[in-house]
């Protein structure tokens, strides 16, 4: 086990095709017979995007991926606490945070059928990410759902006195956490009165492992770790040192449950995974429930967890009863949230879908407490099926995770559009009545159908613009894939529109064909402080025609390496450059000339390095065998400027997608030879090098170098 960065999620997706499927769910709340989609289906991998289907039955979470979350390109489902849990009479929501046992026997169905789903969800392609409640068990004593009787609560089948916490590491007499800006007592102590698990201890590590092992053993992906912050991140690490690889090969998906506060906060467990991002949430609702018309900056500065970490979501379990959040039972208020928050694309979203309560103790519907199946009519909100957000799935993995948030316009309070890149354009309407105004889209000139109804209706782009009407609390989203044919005005749009700045001088000759286009990936090597991003921006309308508002942003995912993948007019000559904002709007270009490029009809990668002429750079990509303990990275760092200088906080952090090999594409001077050595970081930021001598590598006026070395 080892850190998990951004690229888990390259790893992690599904491959299966969101085929249409006819829908005839036994016992379920009839769907229309046929979909749509058949006709419009763009053929989107799975993504993502995550189900919560919260203490939803297993039979009906298996029915759920087949039928449901699979056609509609859904990536994940995340499922209820499994394990075997109190059962108090009155039957209330939260007995299952309250483990008896490890048996997956419960209340949601039978061990036989957890089994079930997991295979049956895999088979759609959907991956599941299970509730791991592991921080504590039971505080409440009776006979739970598979009949383990607990009379102590601290004597159960698994565990004995010993194994928890007691006055002897405890600071609070009554054992129950109280402060809680005291870390001591949130990590040693009781929350709510829960026996808290001795996790620095080997035996409790090795048996929460083995529960964990036991579910990935039967195909589980990953968790979500309950109350993760009452867990010591140390001991996070040693736990999942002890996890198995999942069914398909790679650690498990890890994302945790920091609840804000004082101490620990969430950036104290990336070394462990991602993170459930609640300010995120928190910020979400209250834009949805005033003006969203600030959204334009709605990211990492407002104080969200950073984005290669962030699990977001609208509401959950817990803050849909607690006012944190909006409240699934909100109704066109949180859709709209929702699909905002896919059309975001800000770390890794997430649907939650429920039963529907009274009162916050209120039991799911049931029978002798154990859950019976989703009625999408009657007692249950199924938001993962509502048409906008399916729609919304399709159109998040159409743009992708790399096409930039771009192209704001705030038309009012409570009416905006924004691109992602040139991949995809949508239209948001907050308010009660409808409206209709011109927007740029970044898109070509076309007809596109509008993934909101399923493409039951049109707009069209001309000029690059399009007049939409937006339903009251609606949205209108299209995206290059639901291109149906060019409009009849297309054509030849583009000319020369040199902008203030000295450096650019646009010399378009752009003639796109109607439609044709190609992928042109922008990889920029370009250091830069917190708060300031690269763009790329062009003399063509697809790079915003010199505007230095409508550049488009590129992805710091593999910083130093800017990255972003665009769509351009096929067989097409343009000019280029690249562009630094800081957080305040301020705009830096870079000093040298203008890069030109051609398009032909194929996708081509475009390298370069800030300030160096493109002729000049070079694309050369470290490949290092090397092992880890959980928490430690390798970097590479090397005597060029694009290789840190030999600064050791400049080094460049290598991906450990495909571990033990770690690798990073770098740009770098073109005929040239430089030296570099690779160095480990371990989660204090201790630094160990290589030993030897510094390795060296010589580049030529070829492209595609690469080095394949072992720690030494
Ligand atoms: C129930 C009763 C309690 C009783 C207890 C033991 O309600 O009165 O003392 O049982 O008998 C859920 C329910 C709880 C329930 C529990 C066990 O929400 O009401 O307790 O199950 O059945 C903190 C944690 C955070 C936690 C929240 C609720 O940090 O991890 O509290 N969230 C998760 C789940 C919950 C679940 C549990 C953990 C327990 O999502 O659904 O509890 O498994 C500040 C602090 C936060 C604190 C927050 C509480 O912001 O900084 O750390 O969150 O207050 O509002």
């Amino acid at each position: 086990m080892r850190t998990l960065t951004p690229e888990k999620r390259a790893r992690l997706s599904a491959g299966a095709l969101g085929l249409a499927a006819v829908l005839t769910l036994g016992g379920l709340a009839a769907l229309p017979a046929t979909e749509a989609h058949a006709a419009t289906d763009t053929g989107v991998a799975n993504g993502d995007t995550i189900a919560n289907l919260w203490e939803w039955n297993w039979n009906s979470i298996a029915s759920e991926c087949t039928n449901v979350l699979d056609p509609a390109g859904y990536g994940y489902v995340q499922v209820a606490p499994p394990a075997e849990s109190l059962k108090q009479t009155s039957y209330f929501w939260w007995d299952v945070y309250q483990p008896y046992s490890y048996n997956l026997n419960s209340r949601f169905g039978t061990a036989a059928q957890f089994a079930s789903m997991v295979t049956t969800c895999h088979n759609a392609g959907i991956k599941v990410i299970v509730d791991a409640v592991i921080n504590h068990t039971a505080a409440q004593t009776g006979t739970g759902y598979n009949g383990t009787t607990i009379t102590n609560k601290y004597d159960t089948p698994d565990w004995d006195a010993a194994n928890y916490h007691t006055s002897a590491e405890c600071n609070d007499s009554d054992l129950i956490i109280d402060d809680y800006s005291n870390l001591s007592e949130v990590q040693n102590c009781e929350l709510l009165g829960l026996p808290d698990l001795k996790t620095e201890s080997s035996t409790v590590r090795a048996g929460l492992a083995a529960y964990l092992n036991k579910m990935t053993a039967l195909g589980v992906d990953g968790y979500r770790v309950d109350a993760a912050k009452h867990i010591p991140e140390t001991d996070m690490a040693a736990i999942e040192a002890l996890l198995n690889n999942t069914t398909s090969g790679s650690a498990p998906f890890i994302t945790q449950e920091i609840y804000p506060g004082t101490t620990p906060v969430a950036s104290d467990y990336y070394p462990t995974g991602d993170v459930l991002d609640f300010v995120y949430a928190n910020k979400i609702a209250a834009q949805f429930n005033g003006s969203i018309s600030n959204l334009e900056t709605f990211g990492s500065t407002w104080g969200f967890a950073t984005e290669g970490y962030s699990t977001t979501f609208v509401t959950n379990h817990d803050t849909d009863r607690n006012g944190y959040t909006l409240a699934m039972q909100s109704g066109d208020t949180t859709t709209l949230a929702n699909i905002y928050q896919l059309a975001r694309g800000y770390g890794q979203p997430s649907v939650y879908a429920s039963w529907n309560w009274t009162a916050s103790d209120q039991a799911p519907p049931n029978s002798s407490g154990f859950v019976t199946d989703t009625n999408c009519s009657s007692g249950w909100t199924c938001l993962d099926r509502n048409t906008a957000v399916k729609g919304m799935v399709e159109w998040h993995n159409a743009v992708g995770s790399s096409s930039a948030y771009t192209n704001f316009q705030a038309k009012s309070s409570s009416v905006i559009g924004f691109s992602r890149g040139t991949a995809g354009f949508i239209a948001m309407n907050n308010s009660s009545s409808s409206a209709s105004y011109t927007f740029a889209t970044n898109l070509a000139d076309g007809t596109y159908c509008n993934v909101i109804t399923d493409c039951a209706n049109t707009i069209t782009v001309s000029s690059g613009s399009a007049t939409i009407t937006v339903p009251a609390k609606g949205a209108v989203a299209f995206h290059t894939g639901t291109y149906t044919s060019p409009s009849s005005t297309a054509t030849a749009t583009a000319t020369a529109t040199a902008t203030a700045t000295a450096t650019a001088t646009a010399t378009a000759t752009a003639t796109a064909t109607s439609g044709s286009t190609v992928t042109a990936t922008f990889n920029e090597y370009a250091s830069t402080d917190t708060g300031t991003n690269v763009y790329v921006v062009g003399s063509i309308a697809a790079l915003g025609s010199w505007s230095t508002g409508s550049a488009i942003q590129l992805s710091s995912t593999g910083y130093p390496v800017w990255t972003q993948a665009v769509s351009l007019p096929a067989s097409t000559s343009f000019e280029y450059k690249y562009i630094k904002k800081d957080s305040s709007g301020n705009v830096t270009w870079e000093s040298n000339a203008n890069r030109a490029a051609t398009t032909g009809t194929s996708a081509l990668t475009l390298n370069s390095s800030w300030n160096l002429a493109s002729a000049s750079a070079t694309d050369l990509t470290f490949n290092e065998t090397a092992t880890t303990v959980s928490g430690t990275n390798v970097y590479v760092v090397g005597s060029v400027a694009s290789l840190g200088s030999w600064d050791t906080d400049d080094a460049i952090l290598l991906s450990s997608a495909s571990y033990p090999v770690w690798s990073r594409l770098v740009i770098v001077p073109n005929s040239s030879s430089f030296e570099y050595k690779y160095i480990k970081k371990d989660a204090n930021g201790n630094v160990t090098w290589e030993s030897g001598s510094n390795r060296s590598y010589s580049t030529g006026t070829s492209t595609g170098y690469t080095t394949s070395d072992t720690w030494k």
